[in-house]
C-alpha cells in the first residue's frame, strides 16, 4: 500500500463525523468485564458478544472503523462469515490491536512498558493479508508520587514510534495510543503537564523514526482531573485544557485525534467530546473524534448479559451510544438524547 492509500484510510476513518469502536479487549480484560456481569469467560462467549456488536443494524452510519482483537479475527459469525468480512459488510473499516500488552517495567515500580515489537513485521504482513487496514498499540502512563518517570515516557514513546514505522512499511495505518491513566488524585493541571510531556516525547520519537504524520491517527486521553480528585471540572474546562494542550504538541498534519474514554461514564465521554467540538471544531487542524471502548460498549454489554434473547435490545443500546458520539462530533449532543434517543 502506498502512503497515499494510508492517508486515504486515515481520512476515511475521520469522515462524516463518525468515529472508531474499540472492541479489542484482550482475553484477560474481556473476561474481567464478563465476570462482573456473570457472563461465562469462554472463547465462544467472546465470539457471541462480538457478533452481537458487528451485526448491529445501521452501526456503519456512526462508526467508521472497528479495532478487533486477534482472537476475533480468527473467528466467524454464527453464519460462518469471518469477522473481518462481517465488519467490512457493515460498512466499517477493520483494524487490529497488535501490542502484546503493558507489562511491569524493570527498575521502575508502578510503571508499565508495552511489549510486542518482536516479530511484529511478520505479524503485520499477516494482518494486511487478512484484510485489516489499520493497527493499534497502547502505551500506559501512570500519574503518581514522582511518576511518570522520564524512563517510562521515553521507552514507551520509542516503542510507539517503532510500531508506527513498521505499520506504515506494511501498509497498515498506525493508531498511536499513549494513555495517561485517570486513576489518582491528580488535578486537571497535573494531567495537562503530564499529557503535554508525553505527547511531546511521542511526536519527537515519531519524527525520529520517520513516521509520516498524515498517515497516522492519535488515540490519546482527554486532559482530565484524576478519578479521586476532589475537584471535578466541568466539560467546558476539560475541553479547553485538552485543546490547549494538544495545540502545543500535536502536528497539524495529523488527520484526527480519536479520544479513548479511559473509564469515564458513557455520558461524560459524549458531553466532553461535544464541548470540544462546540468550542473548537472550527479552530483546530485535526478532527476531534472518538475511539471509545467502554463508553460505547458498556451499556450494551450489561444489557446483553450473555443471553441470546437480549441481542436486539443490546444492539439498540450500542447504536444509541454511537449516535450520541456522532452528535458530539457535530457539537449537537444534548443530555435529552439520553432519554429520547433522538
Ligand atoms: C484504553 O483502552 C482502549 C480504549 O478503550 P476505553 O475507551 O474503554 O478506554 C482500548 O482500545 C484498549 O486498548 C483495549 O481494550 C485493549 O486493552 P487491554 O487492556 O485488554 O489490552
Amino acid at each position: 500500500m502506498t502512503n497515499q492509500a494510508l492517508v486515504a484510510t486515515a481520512q476515511a476513518l475521520v469522515a462524516d463525523d463518525k468515529g472508531i469502536l474499540a472492541m479489542d479487549e484482550s482475553n484477560p480484560t474481556c473476561n474481567k468485564r464478563f465476570a462482573r456481569l456473570g457472563i461465562p469467560q469462554t472463547s465462544e462467549a467472546h465470539r457471541a458478544y462480538r457478533e452481537m456488536i458487528v451485526t448491529t443494524p445501521s452501526l456503519g452510519a456512526c462508526i467508521s472503523g472497528a479495532i478487533l482483537y486477534d482472537e476475533t479475527i480468527r473467528q466467524t459469525t454464527s453464519e460462518g462469515i469471518p469477522f473481518v468480512q462481517a465488519v467490512i459488510a457493515a460498512g466499517i473499516i477493520p483494524g487490529v490491536k497488535v501490542d502484546a500488552g503493558a507489562k511491569d517495567m524493570a527498575g521502575h515500580p508502578g510503571e508499565k512498558i508495552t511489549e510486542g515489537l518482536d516479530g511484529l513485521r511478520d505479524r503485520l504482513k499477516d494482518y494486511a493479508r487478512l484484510g485489516l487496514r489499520f493497527a493499534k498499540w497502547r502505551a500506559v502512563i501512570v500519574i503518581g508520587d514522582g511518576l511518570p518517570s522520564r524512563a517510562c515516557i521515553e521507552a514507551n514513546a520509542q516503542a510507539l514510534a517503532r510500531y508506527a514505522a513498521l505499520c506504515q512499511e506494511a501498509g497498515l495505518l498506525p493508531i498511536v495510543e499513549p494513555e495517561v491513566l485517570m486513576d489518582g488524585e491528580h488535578s486537571l493541571a497535573q494531567c495537562f503537564a503530564v499529557t503535554e510531556q508525553v505527547l511531546h516525547t511521542v511526536f519527537k520519537q515519531l519524527y525520529t523514526q520517520g513516521v509520516l504524520p498524515e498517515a497516522m491517527l492519535l488515540k490519546p486521553n482527554m486532559v482530565l482531573p484524576g478519578l479521586s480528585c476532589s475537584r471535578q471540572d466541568a466539560a467546558e474546562a476539560v475541553a479547553q485544557a485538552t485543546v490547549r494542550c494538544f495545540l502545543r504538541v500535536v502536528p497539524a498534519a495529523v488527520p484526527g485525534v480519536m479520544f479513548l474514554s479511559g473509564g469515564q461514564s458513557a455520558e461524560l465521554a459524549s458531553s466532553r467530546l461535544n464541548a470540544m467540538n462546540v468550542g473548537f471544531k472550527s479552530r483546530v487542524p485535526w478532527a476531534l473524534s472518538f475511539s471509545y471502548g467502554r463508553a460505547l460498549q458498556q451499556p450494551a454489554m450489561e444489557t446483553w448479559a450473555g443471553q441470546g434473547t437480549n441481542v436486539k435490545v443490546a444492539q439498540q443500546a450500542l447504536l444509541q451510544r454511537a449516535r450520541c458520539n456522532l452528535a458530539a462530533r457535530r457539537g449537537e449532543y444534548r443530555a435529552a438524547m439520553e432519554v429520547t434517543g433522538s
